[in-house]
């Protein structure tokens, strides 16, 4: 029997903003009464968390005076010392207060831009202070509710100058940091830019210091889109590209649920931590959610292990879906090659091309063949249902 108590290895990670939500909404107000970040430390620390992920003013509000800001940093590096809780990323906020309204990095006002990247700078320093590794970026005000707003040509401009700008900030500070850009296809804003796992890796090759720039997708927001998570993790993986990933759930069609990790999707858990595991990720397995509104501060425990839990026995089920000789059996045949079409594939040469043009193929035979992904599908839902 497998042990799913939560370890340093797997690097399980929550935001304070996470177990520190306190359930407002839009219809409703707060529900559960705000703890320090020390308080929340010590709360993950009980669950058995790795690190903890925090915005700026998460830990330090937006109005502190220097005196106010240092004494809060050393609280909470003793509180890290104290539980062993490391900071493996921080990150901004750049959504909550109203100079933000038009969004950070592509506001019209000029001055709105460059308030933006001072206080991306300082959280930066801060973050590096507390040994971040990995620095995200989620534009949430990054977008319009019309376009008759923004010119969008322009505003890819300015996200890529506000990019190139930091990453030569971070150089030149000698931080050891990697930037990780995190996609949402909408929400706060009516549409934000770059939507997608998909389109943030296709800006950061538009970049001066791509190398330094990947992703930090998340299970809610590509399902917000409609789209499938694990495709978009397996480009981020096959580009060198996951820096960090967001773990929570999130029903097809509905707006930012934030639900623990698994709660809603089990199958796409599976084969996404399937996937995070085969290729060997090394990063965070950070947990982008937060207790149902229902719950009081146990409440918020059982969430926080539940993500965790949930991750390991998805973990333990990848493992023995590798292990199932049927399951390999049907995986075997269906991936059979005896190697006579080894000539075409490759390199191109326009040798391979005329012999190709000029070989027969069984059009019909080829149509008729039965792949047998019903079995291999239903003795996957017969896994993870715990009758296998
Ligand atoms: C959201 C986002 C945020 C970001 C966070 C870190 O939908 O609100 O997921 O939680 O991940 O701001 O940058
Ligand atoms: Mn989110
Ligand atoms: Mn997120």
């Amino acid at each position: 029997m497998t042990n799913y108590t939560p370890k340093p290895e797997h690097k399980f990670t929550f935001g304070l903003w996470t177990v520190g939500n306190r359930g407002r909404d839009p219809f409703g107000d707060v529900v559960r009464p705000g703890k320090t970040p020390v308080e929340l430390v010590h709360l993950l620390a009980e669950v058995g968390a790795w690190g903890v992920n925090f915005h700026d003013n998460d830990l330090v509000p937006i109005d502190a005076t220097p005196a106010e800001r240092d004494r809060i940093v050393r609280d909470f590096k003793a509180a890290l010392a104290e539980t062993g809780l490391c900071v493996p990323m921080a990150t901004t906020n750049l959504f909550f207060d109203p100079a933000f309204k038009d969004g950070a990095f592509t506001a019209n006002d000029p001055r709105v831009r460059a308030y933006a990247l001072q206080k991306t700078m300082n959280a930066i320093d801060l973050g590096a202070e507390l040994g971040a590794k990995v620095y995200v970026f989620w534009g949430g005000r990054e977008g319009t509710e019309t376009d008759a707003a923004k010119n969008p040509m322009e505003s890819i401009k300015r996200s890529r100058e506000a990019m190139n700008f930091l990453c030569e900030y971070a150089l030149d500070k000698k931080y050891d940091l990697k930037f990780a850009l995190e996609a949402k296809p909408n929400e706060p804003r009516g549409d934000i830019y770059n939507s997608t796992t998909g389109h943030m890796l296709a800006f950061i090759q538009t970049l001066d210091h791509p190398e330094m720039v990947g992703v930090n997708p998340e299970v809610a927001h590509e399902h917000m889109a409609g789209l499938n998570f694990v495709h978009g993790v397996a480009q981020a993986l096959d580009a060198g590209k996951l820096f960090h990933i967001d773990l929570n759930d999130q029903a097809f069609g509905r707006y930012d649920q934030d639900f623990r990790f698994g709660a809603v999707n089990m199958k796409s858990a599976f084969f996404l931590v399937k996937l995070l595991e085969d290729n060997g990720y090394g990063g965070s397995r950070h947990f982008d959610a937060h207790a149902y509104r229902t719950e009081d501060y146990e409440g918020v425990k059982e969430f926080a292990r539940g993500c965790m839990r949930t991750y390991l026995i998805l973990k333990e089920k990848a493992a023995r879906w590798n292990a199932d000789q049927e399951i390999q059996a049907i995986l075997a045949e269906i991936n059979a090659d005896d190697g006579s079409m080894s000539r075409y594939f490759g390199k191109y040469s326009s040798e391979k091309a005329t012999t190709l043009k000029d070989e027969s193929f069984d059009r019909p035979a080829l149509g008729a063949r039965g792949l047998n992904y019903e079995r291999l599908d239903q003795l996957t839902v017969e896994l993870l249902l715990g009758v296998r």
